[in-house]
């Protein structure tokens, strides 16, 4: 059994659900936990109005009982607020005489909304919109929530945080991982240098000014994975070309970078390759550098993962781009919907989550199992294996 979900939701519905299926028995899981991530991925510099209206929380409706989980699939429901302003717009059911107010005619570049529209066969491209929009990355955080708490029972720590924002960087030198984790909390740029992150919000206030928008550039780092995560053996199961596809499938994501990424192309192997020795005190095979990233083979080294993402700028421009009226074909302004200009900070945040899914997923795979204690008694013996290799 693999572990899977699926989510569904439009943007301003009356909610999103999610089912997680193949977590084993007997760990603990409590709505605080999965509302802890919820309220990460709501805050950040650059958010719009929306975030001042939702309080995302997770209602728990199926897979556990007193606090742990049972094996079967969980469910999550999280309600939109937002949706009581559009009960009649968002309704699930046909209302006579309806006809909508907020009908999108004129695609925003860079949205979903075109493709969409011409693919599904939707005049109105809100159909497309409500779907596409960021929104449904909440059950995704949610999900990702269960499966970080389910790594934290194996010691394995998921830290994200904002590298770039609208070409304002970060010095390449990195503090260690409990201070990027620490560090990137208190800041609402998710930045671990507060001067840089000062120069990011003068960016974003910018940006805001001149009705525009700002991308950025996050890393993520995870801390505690054995050697052997991943497979060699066929393209489907290599780890690092999963967690690639889980952080460009979150919305507005163009790039996505392993360890030392495109730099691999600017030097030769010996600038890129991490000599291996070994670590009698601790009896482990260790790089003296960590450019692969965590990864070789498509498997994981031990060594700490580092993923980049980029996001580019959101799309919804308050001063706005060429686009074009679909029904009269009339060059026009492109849509304004109520937007934020900058969402690097939750993107973060989203991308951890979705990284706890993929280091979950792959994590049962190898220790596999229908309970908590089955899979730890497979780990334990795993790392004695390791430690005798
Ligand atoms: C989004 C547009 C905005 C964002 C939204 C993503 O929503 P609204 O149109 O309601 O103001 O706030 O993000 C979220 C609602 C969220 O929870 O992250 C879009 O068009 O993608």
């Amino acid at each position: 059994m693999t572990l899977r979900y699926l989510t569904a939701g439009e943007s301003h519905g009356p909610g999103l659900t999610t089912i997680l299926e193949g977590l084993p028995s007997n760990f603990t899981i409590l709505q605080e936990h999965i509302d802890f991530e919820l309220k990460r991925r709501q805050l950040g510099y650059g958010r719009g109005g929306r975030m001042k209206i939702e309080s995302d929380s997770a209602q728990i409706t199926a897979g556990i009982r007193h606090g742990k989980t049972l094996g079967s699939p969980v469910s999550l429901w999280i309600e939109n607020k937002n949706f009581q302003a559009w009960t009649k717009e968002m309704s699930i059911h046909p209302i006579e005489g309806f006809e909508s107010k907020k009908a999108v005619h004129h695609p925003r570049p860079g949205h979903a909304d075109l493709n969409g529209a011409l693919k599904y066969n939707h005049r109105d491209m809100r159909n497309i919109l409500e779907r596409a929009s960021a929104r449904e990355t909440t059950a995704r955080v949610a999900v990702g929530a269960i499966c970080k708490q389910f790594l934290r029972q194996f010691n394995i720590e998921i830290a994200g945080h904002v590298i770039e924002l609208a070409g304002v960087k970060i010095d390449e030198a990195r503090p260690s991982f409990e201070d990027i984790q620490k560090l990137q909390e208190d800041d609402e740029c998710r930045c671990i240098q507060k001067d840089v992150s000062e120069k990011m919000k003068a960016r974003i206030d910018e940006a805001k000014k001149a009705g525009d928008s700002a991308g950025g550039v996050f890393e993520i780092l995870v801390k505690g994975c054995p050697a052997g995560l991943g497979s060699h053996v066929q393209w489907d199961r290599k780890l690092d070309a999963r967690l690639s596809y889980a952080i460009m499938s979150i919305q507005a994501i163009k790039g996505v970078e392993v360890g030392m990424g495109f730099n691999v192309g600017t030097v030769l192997g010996s600038q890129v390759h991490d000599g291996i020795y070994f670590d009698s005190d601790n009896n482990a095979y260790k790089r003296r550098t960590n450019n692969a990233g965590g990864f070789e083979g498509g498997m994981t080294t031990g060594e700490i993962i580092v993923l980049k993402g980029a996001m580019k700028p959101i799309s919804t421009l308050y001063t706005p781009l060429e686009s074009v009226d679909v029904e009269s074909k009339e060059t026009v302004k492109a849509s304004v919907e109520r937007s934020d200009t900058c969402a690097v900070p939750a993107a973060s945040v989203i991308a951890e989550n979705v990284v706890a899914f993929e280091i979950a997923r792959s994590f049962l795979e190898k220790f596999g199992g229908d309970s908590l204690e089955e899979i730890q008694s497979n780990y334990t013996n795993y790392q004695k294996y390791l430690e005798n290799f």
